[in-house]
């Protein structure tokens, strides 16, 4: 049944603003990153933002994983149905956050932060590799005042899906969880992104704390991978099976079996559902090598694609179109970005 209130999906994570060029291998190993990853900043790549804007002709582009998603979503979905929320600062940066997410429809409710700055991730591009370094500043001072003050718990009362960008579990594990209890009390759907390899590997305690909690899980092999790791699985590299002991974890409200996506870039993606055996398989959406402008933000486009099938109430094998393709037109513009005028599914 297709959703018929307002802001039935609310999603969080972290707002931030992409600085992203085409760069070197030069310029990786100058800052010790790999050229495909997802870290945090830590001292030693303080310098790397003003490097790319002064050197490497870079852009400043609207990011943040789950803002990106949101924005897919809100993409696809009628209007006013997709709220997001995340930390910024009072800058400049967050008025190009502001007009981003207004093109694409999406209401966005932020914690504004007078102290700090708004957060900004490095992007360099190698190839279809994105290599990704994230200061995170005011996006890591949301907190639980700002998710249940009055005007922004009714949003969460009256959305019945939630998504939260795995990379908020750097940040604010008790919002994470308030939304995981509401929605297991009230029966709504709670998604979670995996979102880089370094969360299942470094944040696996409050990952494995808020796990029952989980309705579907959408994340790549190497996030699957970290987390057989880290989970000590005894196959570290049959993402099928990894897809489906994580689909298998215990569940908090049992009357919906957990769904597990995951995406393998050219590769099918996979899809477990607890209880099943079968893990099926469903391809991409191909795309000529010399049609991609850049793979920054292609994860993201397939769980706003996904998200939004399942909001609007679609079979899965829909749904997992839809992330497909979105995540087709994505790739085709620079960073996390979606075609205007729109297309239709
Ligand atoms: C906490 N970290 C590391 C992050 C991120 C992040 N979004 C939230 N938190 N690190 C990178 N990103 C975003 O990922 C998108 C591509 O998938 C980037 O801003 C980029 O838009």
């Amino acid at each position: 049944m297709a959703a018929s209130k307002d802001f039935t999906l609310l999603c969080l994570e972290n707002p931030l603003l992409d600085i992203q060029a085409f760069g070197t291998q030069e310029l990786l190993d100058k800052y010790e990153l790999k050229a495909n990853d997802a870290i945090l900043a830590e001292d030693k790549h303080k310098g790397l933002y003003e490097d790319l804007l002064n050197n490497y002709d870079a852009k400043l582009i609207a990011g943040g994983a789950a803002q990106n998603t949101a924005r897919g979503a809100s993409y696809i979905l009628k209007p006013n149905s997709v709220v997001y929320l995340g930390g910024v600062g009072d800058d400049k940066y967050a008025a190009i956050l502001h007009d981003a997410v207004k093109q694409a429809g999406l209401r966005v409710e932020y914690r504004v932060d007078p102290k700090e700055p708004t957060g900004r991730c490095g992007v360099v591009i190698t190839g279809h590799n994105r290599s990704l370094c994230t200061d995170l500043a005011a996006a890591n001072h949301y907190d639980l005042d700002h998710l249940k003050s009055p005007e922004i718990w009714s949003l969460v009362k009256g959305a019945e899906y939630y998504y939260i960008g795995g990379y908020h579990y750097t940040v604010c594990v008790p919002a994470i969880m308030t939304l995981g209890q509401e929605a297991a009390d009230n029966n709504k759907v709670f998604i979670v992104n995996l979102s880089a390899p370094f969360l299942p590997q470094f944040f696996k305690d409050p990952m494995d704390e808020s796990s029952k909690f989980w309705d579907y899980v959408i994340c790549n092999e190497s996030e699957a991978a970290a987390w057989a790791e880290s989970h000590n699985l005894e196959s570290k590299t049959d993402i099928k099976a990894i897809a489906k002991s994580i689909a298998n974890l215990p569940k908090a409200n049992t009357s919906r079996p957990r769904t597990v996506v995951v995406t393998q870039g050219t590769e099918p993606t996979l899809v477990a559902v607890q209880g099943n055996e079968q893990v099926k398989e469903y391809a991409v959406h191909a795309i000529a090598s010399e049609q991609i402008n850049d793979t920054n933000g292609a994860g993201d486009a397939f769980a706003g694609g996904f998200v939004a099938g399942l909001v609007d109430g679609k079979p899965l094998e829909t749904a997992v179109d839809m992330g497909q393709w979105l995540a087709r037109l994505s790739i085709q513009e620079l960073g996390p970005s979606y075609p205007f005028p729109k297309q239709t599914y």
